[in-house]
């Protein structure tokens, strides 16, 4: 049992208002969204666990820091603020700010892969399966077994499997390999921490054969901070410390700073010290993000962020968040829900097959139960599974998810942990009429990416 009465270590300056409709409206909102949580109106919500990207709450530093944008088109007082933060922090010499992750990704990936070459990683996100593969290349994920049962305790489930990717290595050979992408924490595995140990081990197979190996550091810190509670040999090393080690076994990392930046926008591409990669970057982010010192953004929002990424290294904020999200996850296990445990760093995951055991993966049970938990409580969320999987583009065969899962994703310093209870309470309300719960067919099915806009009907 996690510290459920560990209150937040700020206090609250402003607020914003929700409101929570009435069932019959919620009903109707729904009906009118094609059965797609994507597809309501913000205000017809009362809690939004969608995602954590973006969705946080700046500080009040970081809104005093908005009023210091320098808005110059080149050379920016808040790029050289950022690049100093990221020296010391991911102890990176050379950063390229974006509009948020997958700009960074763009620039970057077409310069590593050449076509058919493959990516190796723990867990691929999307966007980012996606990127490698408009670059030509292909996204393999080698993470450990243990990511896909749900039911049993490892600390580190965002781990790879470090002899089953270098056994792919030696089939494929080396030359065919572009890179190695370590994603902290495993979002697509469930928010779930690489251990220090693992980090050096990929590094090691990295070097062996002569790869690179990059991060996908959306969730640099929460990572860390699993490190330093789990890991033997960390627990009086602080944060910061363990940020630096984590980040000196890699060449650079491509960076949603939506998320651990602590900002509403924003992304970083940033190398440890290779000046020919990042000075062809600089090139290619004139065309696609814009100037190298702005990157799509404005100088205040760089401020924000080169102020962000100092504040998130904060043992006492950082327990704070995995504990709240922590809190979550045990009030639903206590309530008898499968979750992804250990809960993740940034979202519950529940493990919807095992909820509603009666709906097949091809009718959804976990959009099903997004839709259910809007309906039971106006709170949003999203489902990782079969919907999200989409079809086998050459077979037009739905792909087999080996998981059914429904994310809670936990926006930073946003919700208390009264709206936590009413999350769990809505759930555990439907698991007790778990069987009433009626999958969805599609009134209407885009070609791609079809989980944000497709449309649905409740099957009879
Ligand atoms: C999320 C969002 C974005 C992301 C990520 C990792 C590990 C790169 C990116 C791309 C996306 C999302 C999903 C569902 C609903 C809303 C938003 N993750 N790498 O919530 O970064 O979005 O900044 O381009 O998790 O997990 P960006």
């Amino acid at each position: 049992m996690s510290n459920s009465h560990l209150a937040e270590p700020f206090k609250i300056k402003m607020i914003e208002p929700i409101r929570k409709i009435s069932r019959e409206e919620r009903l109707k909102a729904l009906q009118e969204a094609g059965y797609n949580p994507f597809l309501l109106k913000a205000k017809d919500i009362y809690i939004d666990l969608l995602t954590d990207s973006g969705t946080g709450a700046m500080s009040d530093r970081q809104w005093a820091g908005l009023m210091l944008g320098d808005e110059s088109y080149a050379g920016s007082t808040n790029y050289y603020n950022l690049s100093e933060a990221v020296k010391d922090v991911f102890g990176y010499a050379l950063t390229i700010p974006t509009h948020q992750g997958r700009g960074a990704e763009q620039i970057l990936f077409p310069m590593l892969i050449k076509k058919g070459q493959h990516v190796l990683g723990n867990m691929h996100f999307d966007t980012t399966k996606a990127h490698i593969e408009l670059a030509g290349g292909h996204a393999r994920n080698f993470i450990a077994d243990t990511a896909f049962d749900t039911a049993t305790y490892d600390p580190f489930k965002g781990n790879f499997d470090v002899p089953k990717m270098e056994r792919f290595i030696k089939e494929a050979g080396s030359e065919n390999i572009a890179f190695i992408l370590v994603t902290v924490t495993c979002n697509s595995a469930g928010g779930q921490p690489v251990s220090m140990e693992n980090i050096k081990q990929v590094k090691e197979c990295a070097d062996r054969y002569g790869i690179r190996m990059f991060f996908d550091a959306a969730r640099f810190a929460e990572n860390a901070y699993f490190i330093k509670q789990r890991e033997q040999g960390y627990a009086n090393v602080c944060v910061a410390d363990i940020i630096r080690e984590m980040f000196s076994y890699g060449q650079g990392a491509t960076v949603s700073a939506k998320k651990d930046g602590l900002v509403n926008i924003g992304g970083l591409l940033c190398f440890k010290e290779d000046e020919a990669l990042f000075n062809e970057c600089r090139t290619m982010t004139v065309p696609l993000e814009g100037f190298p010192t702005y990157g799509g953004l404005a100088g205040r929002d760089i401020e924000c962020l080169a102020r962000g990424i100092r504040e998130v290294v904060d043992d006492d904020y950082l327990e704070y968040r995995i504990s709240q999200v922590a809190y979550l996850g045990d009030r639903l296990r206590e309530g008898g829900v499968q979750i992804q445990y250990p809960t993740g760093g940034h979202a519950v995951f529940v493990d919807a097959a095992k909820l509603l055991p009666h709906i097949p993966p091809e009718q959804f049970p976990a959009h099903a139960l997004a839709n259910e938990l809007y309906i039971e409580s106006a709170v949003r969320t999203v489902e990782v599974g079969s919907l999200l999987m989409g079809r086998d583009p050459e077979t037009g065969k739905q792909q087999k998810s080996p998981m059914e899962l429904l994310r809670l994703t936990i926006p930073r310093r946003t919700y208390t942990n009264n709206h936590m209870d009413v999350v769990a309470d809505g759930l555990i309300k439907i698991k007790e009429r778990s069987k009433e719960v009626r999958g969805v067919e599609f009134t209407s099915e885009p070609k791609i990416l079809r989980h944000f806009t497709a449309r649905f009907k409740q099957i009879d």
